[in-house]
């Protein structure tokens, strides 16, 4: 039998957890053209991850809360309506642009993205403005990977992000201007903890949850951590970002969790994990001190 490394295998054919799971009764007689069209579903197993030496130790959070508890709005502004709304959603083809203050622009296509470094499991603390909180398994590497492929010139200063967006497979997008767009200073998105995310739980990404590809920024407030993402743009002024531009009072550019600056509308003291009953506090930079250093310096009540 031939015994390919993880990295020669094209995304369109990690197996699918419901055709691995009848693999023989599957395999015979079934035309390959058939099992792509399956492939890019969510749910497929990532095999030969990494251990990221970045991850928790804290108790996961259960795949059901993570998976039905979201905020999405391309797929409504309800908590269980992503779940609902976005099992349709076309993943595949999928590509993403690299671009902008750049010496090599280019386009990735998800099997390319896969491929350019090796994957890994993150456990990381995940925390929403609106004072909820998860520990999730994700799957991905550090997004300086996918940055220093393009080499960026001396004038590239910030990254500006920007989500997918068709109302015919979104009907149900609302509450926000789209498509939904984020961004960071160069330097932050250079940090190793900034990652970019194609799996959970040792799976690709269900829709939910930002499937094929988002960041997850984890000393930050959860709507930095843009989903389904098609375009990555460096540039040289800080980008118009999807919450400061619906309420610049509420919702700052750099939004890092900080508990002693409250939303004007609550407390950001204290948040609770989904799944548990009590709170618990808050953690500046929600315990990742490693990203300190980046704002040195900063009044981070003025930059909040
Ligand atoms: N494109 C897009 N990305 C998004 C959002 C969104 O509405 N659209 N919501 C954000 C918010 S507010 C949070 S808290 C996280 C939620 O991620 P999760 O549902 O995987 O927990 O996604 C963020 N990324
Ligand atoms: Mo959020």
């Amino acid at each position: 039998m031939l015994i390919r490394r993880r990295e020669d295998i094209p995304f369109s054919e990690i197996t699918p957890k419901s055709v691995y799971l009848n693999r023989r009764k599957f395999l015979a007689g079934i035309p390959p053209a058939f099992l792509a069209a399956r492939a890019a579903k969510a749910g497929m197993k990532l095999p030969g991850l990494a251990k990221s030496p970045f991850s928790t130790t804290e108790k996961i959070t259960p795949y059901k809360d993570v998976t039905t508890y979201n905020n999405f709005y391309e797929f409504g502004t309800q908590k269980d309506e992503p779940s609902k709304w976005a099992q349709g959603f076309k993943t595949s083809p999928w590509t993403v642009s690299l671009e902008g203050e750049v010496t090599r622009p280019r386009k990735f296509s998800l099997d390319e993205l896969l491929k350019l470094a090796p994957l890994e499991e993150r456990i990381y603390r995940h925390r929403c403005v609106e004072g909820w909180s998860i520990v999730v398994p994700w799957v991905g590497y550090s997004l300086s990977a996918l940055l220093q492929q393009s080499q960026p010139t001396a004038k590239a200063k910030f990254v500006e992000f920007q989500s997918f967006f068709n109302s015919g497979q979104m009907p149900h997008a609302a509450g926000i201007q789209f498509p939904y767009a984020e961004g960071l200073r160069l330097d932050e998105a250079m940090h190793p903890l900034a990652f970019l995310c194609f799996g959970m739980y040792g799976e690709t990404l269900p829709p939910q949850d930002g499937a094929p590809v988002r960041l997850v920024l984890p000393w930050k407030y959860g709507f930095k951590s843009i989903k389904s993402i098609i375009r990555i743009r460096l540039v040289g002024s800080q980008p118009a970002t999807t919450w400061n531009m619906e309420n610049s009072h509420e919702y700052g550019f750099y939004s890092n969790v900080n508990p002693h600056v409250d939303h004007p509308r609550w407390s950001q003291a204290t948040e609770r994990r989904l799944g548990e009953f009590f709170k618990r506090p808050t953690l500046m930079f929600n315990g990742y001190d490693q990203v300190a250093s980046l704002y040195a310096g900063m009044d981070l009540k003025k930059y909040f």
